[in-house]
């Protein structure tokens, strides 16, 4: 049985991911690793155990690992785009002095290890529609050049050391649990949350600006059969391109109306989130993961949105 480390486990991500992977391997065999000041509260916390995991302290990662006998290590630590402008050191320090801590850990104990890149590890000169899995990869925004230099030197630790990494690159992902915290496709959560309050929804990103979104199950999903998927058939590793579905403002906003009709939205367009997202795909092709591993999503826009608006509608009403 697995031994997993979830580094990042109370971030949008992580805290779902955890939840997912303890249902799987049982609560006991899956660390929610945090760092002070981000608990685990409630089931992450009651669900198994717990332990600080700070990815810039690769001692503090070394004990965690020997303690809890880890063999399988999913790297959720970044900061999303929006605030990586923000903050582009910390960003570095974080996405890449991180995984290199990580990967230290895991060439000492023979650890798997996941690390997501993005649909932001692409750029403007890159092929927008239908964006092959091997292409041009020249990202203008920190968070994209920290995404591609994690797929490099996680190519770099299974090619030198033989260390299992793994990886896949996540359209804008959608949840209703753990809101998102500074991404450029934050708004299609938004959205979901102003609709169900009944409130009118100020878009950000400009009518007619197509970009990559997948529901968060089909990623939980997408990110645990990588790591479980035959290594012999894995002509790719670090990353994955994986698709669900392309939407822009005014096509996530008319399927919302389809369920709350009298709902409105108006554009107010971020000069900096608009700069992004017309740099990154507006859809990519994943055709590769299909093969190699089998990948299928299971959710579209019409049925992301009737399970959005349902659970939104439990959690805020
Ligand atoms: C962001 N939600 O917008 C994240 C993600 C592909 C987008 O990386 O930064």
């Amino acid at each position: 049985m697995k031994n997993i480390l979830v580094i990042g486990s109370t971030g949008q991500i992580g805290s779902e991911l955890t939840t997912e992977l303890r249902k799987r391997y049982g609560g006991d065999h899956v660390v929610a690793g945090y760092i002070p000041g981000a608990e685990p509260k409630g089931e992450l916390a009651e669900g198994g155990p717990s332990a600080i995991a700070d990815v810039t302290n690769g001692e503090q990662l070394k004990e965690v690992a020997s303690k809890y006998h880890i063999d399988t290590i999913y790297n959720l630590a970044a900061l999303l785009s929006v605030v990586a402008e923000q903050k582009p050191r910390l960003a570095w320090r974080i996405g890449i002095d991180g995984l290199w801590n990580i990967l230290e850990v895991a060439r000492e104990n023979k650890c798997a290890v996941f690390t997501p890149s993005s649909i932001g590890s692409f750029g403007p000169n890159t092929p927008h529609v239908g964006t092959p899995q091997d292409t041009i990869q020249r990202p203008r925004t920190i968070y994209g050049v920290s995404k591609v230099t994690t797929e490099l030197i996680s190519d770099y630790y299974f090619h030198k050391y033989g260390v299992d990494t793994r990886a896949v690159r996540f359209p804008g992902l959608i949840s209703y649990v753990t809101p998102p915290g500074g991404g450029t496709t934050d708004y299609a959560v938004d959205i979901y949350y102003a609709a169900v309050r009944g409130e009118k929804f100020v878009c950000p990103i400009k009518e007619g600006t197509l970009m990559d979104m997948m529901y968060m199950p089909d990623g939980l999903h997408a990110a645990i059969s990588l790591m479980e998927a035959d290594p012999s058939r894995l002509i790719h590793r670090n990353a994955f391109n994986v698709a669900a579905m392309s939407f822009a403002p005014e096509t996530i906003y008319a399927e919302i109306k389809k369920v709350i009709p009298d709902f409105q939205m108006v554009y107010d367009v971020d000069p900096l989130k608009q700069s992004i997202a017309e740099s990154w795909p507006d859809s990519m092709d994943d055709s590769a993961a299909r093969s190699e591993w089998d990948w299928k999503p299971q959710y579209d826009l019409p049925t992301m949105t009737k399970d959005m608006i349902e659970k939104l509608r439990v959690k805020l009403l």
